[in-house]
């Protein structure tokens, strides 16, 4: 009967399903991201954008003696800001509202150091609106710089009252202006020995982020939810962690022994999520400067930072300084677009996907947790072993002697970050030979090697916290 010959089999196989395997995800090892904190490091690229009085006076740190006149850029256009980032695939834009001059570039209601008192649209400019409005229109996300340390603010020192001061600038950002979706806290500060001595009321700015822009992760050397990767050089450890001990890193600007060792590596036994960004300007300043102009890194050298950053479980913060004009200069433009169409290329065909796999184990047996999740080319899934394991191996069988000479490796960071040390082999002859050895994976791993042809390639994970799991196994 026809409507027996449907519903029959499918009975039966639910039914021999579930007395066969279990449905049980693996529990997450902890700690685990915030849903903010996988939304951030998905984007994998954003651009910060360096403007203010330093573009007029050709420096980099400001002294916050500027005359507001200076500041005239007659051509801003925030929208050709935000389509640069984008065209080099940039998810979010992060600008210096205000940089250590202490100079505001929208008409903060508590210094004269601002652009209302600049000739930029007769003193009734924003350029945090322009931005804000821009990046609505674009679909990218905002993020604001707020420079802790301000040269021109008398307060600056005198700490309960530079405080406050901080936190009315900080209230005035976050509540005006839309949804802020990172926060960057600067470390820095240049005062010398007889300089003033802030000090600074973390746990109040922090709520003061909390409360009104509560979808917004932070940033600074110590988070709390972001942290710096210990370099401007826009390169990630290798091993990369996104736990740390915060004990070791207590606050913004803190400086001590092995801090910068953690800044960059991370710590697998470390109590909180805190992945690492890589800032670094596409120029060698921070700040536009005409004579840097023939100075912007080229396309393959923003290929490698890539690789450096986000191929090692990291962020990749790229500065794009608009010039004089208000505008991001045109070699830069042509960077950004050569970038993202270089990247697109290399990661154009995944040689493994869909390919048949096999592995060393599979977690009760479930298909739903098998191998071949691992080249299925979906996010929500990986493969995962039996709770006890912490080595497997995951083969892929490419069909025909194959040339490859990249691979790209995911762990499902949900369920938190696991891969200690790991090994690419492939079959030559009769022999498994390794392409790479490596250390951590993450949100991303890229290993870049001398081409391999074969038909058989392994990913031997030797060492892992908790049960390995891999979400993408990718030869390019
Ligand atoms: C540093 C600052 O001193 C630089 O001027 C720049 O803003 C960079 C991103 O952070 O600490």
């Amino acid at each position: 009967m026809p409507i027996r010959s449907v519903v029959y089999p499918s009975v039966v196989l639910s039914f021999a399903l579930a007395t066969m395997v279990t449905a049980a995800p693996p529990a997450a090892r902890l700690p685990v991201p915030t849903p903010q904190q996988v939304a951030w490091q998905d984007m994998e690229i954003t651009v910060f954008i360096h403007f203010g009085v330093n573009t007029f006076t050709n420096r980099e740190w400001g002294e916050g003696t500027e005359d507001p006149k200076i500041f005239n850029p007659t051509k801003l256009d925030a929208r050709q800001w935000v389509r640069a980032a984008k065209a080099g695939g940039a998810g979010m834009v992060i600008l210096t509202a205000k940089h250590h001059d202490g100079f505001c570039l929208w008409p903060s209601k508590y210094t004269e150091h601002s652009v209302k008192n600049s000739p930029w649209r007769d003193g009734k400019g924003d350029v945090v609106r322009e931005l804000a409005d821009a990046c609505r229109a674009e679909g990218v996300k905002l993020g604001l710089y707020l420079s802790p340390w301000d040269r021109h603010e008398k307060t600056y020192g005198d700490s309960p009252k530079y405080n406050q001061h901080y936190l009315n600038q900080l209230t005035e950002l976050l509540r005006d202006y839309g949804p802020i979706a990172e926060v960057w806290f600067d470390g820095a500060c240049g005062e010398g020995p007889n300089g003033k001595r802030q000090v600074y009321d973390w746990p109040a700015v922090h709520a003061t982020v909390r409360k009104l822009q509560p979808e917004a992760v932070m940033f600074s050397d110590a988070g709390p939810d972001i942290r710096w990767i210990g370099n401007e050089s826009g390169i990630a450890g290798d091993p990369c962690w996104s736990m740390i001990d915060p004990a070791r890193v207590p606050y913004a600007g803190f400086s001590g022994p092995g801090v910068g060792d953690v800044l960059q590596h991370g710590d697998p036994s470390g109590s909180l999520w805190r992945p690492g960004e890589c800032d670094v300007s596409i120029r060698p300043g921070w700040f536009w400067h005409k004579d840097q102009d023939d100075k912007v890194r080229s396309v393959d050298n923003l290929v490698d930072l890539y690789f450096q950053s986000v191929g090692r479980n990291s962020l990749l913060l790229l500065n794009l300084p608009p010039n004089t004009g208000g505008l991001v200069s045109e070699p830069d433009v042509r960077a950004m677009a050569g970038f993202r169409e270089r990247l697109a290329a290399i990661f154009k065909t995944d040689l493994a996907a869909g390919k048949p796999v096999t592995a060393s184990n599979t977690r009760d047996g479930n298909p739903a947790f098998g191998p071949q999740q691992a080249v299925d080319g979906k996010p929500e899934t990986y493969w995962a072993t039996d709770d006890d394991a912490r080595a497997g191996w995951l083969e892929v069988d490419l069909g025909k002697p194959t040339e490859f000479t990249i691979a790209r490796l995911e762990e499902p960071i949900t369920l938190g970050q696991r891969v200690a040390a790991y090994r690419l082999e492939y079959l030559d002859g009769g022999q498994w030979k390794t392409i790479v050895e490596g250390t951590t994976i993450g949100h991303k791993k890229l290993d870049r090697f001398a081409t391999v042809t074969a038909r058989r390639v392994r990913l031997v994970v030797d060492k892992s916290l908790a049960c390995p799991l891999v979400k993408t196994f990718g030869l390019y």
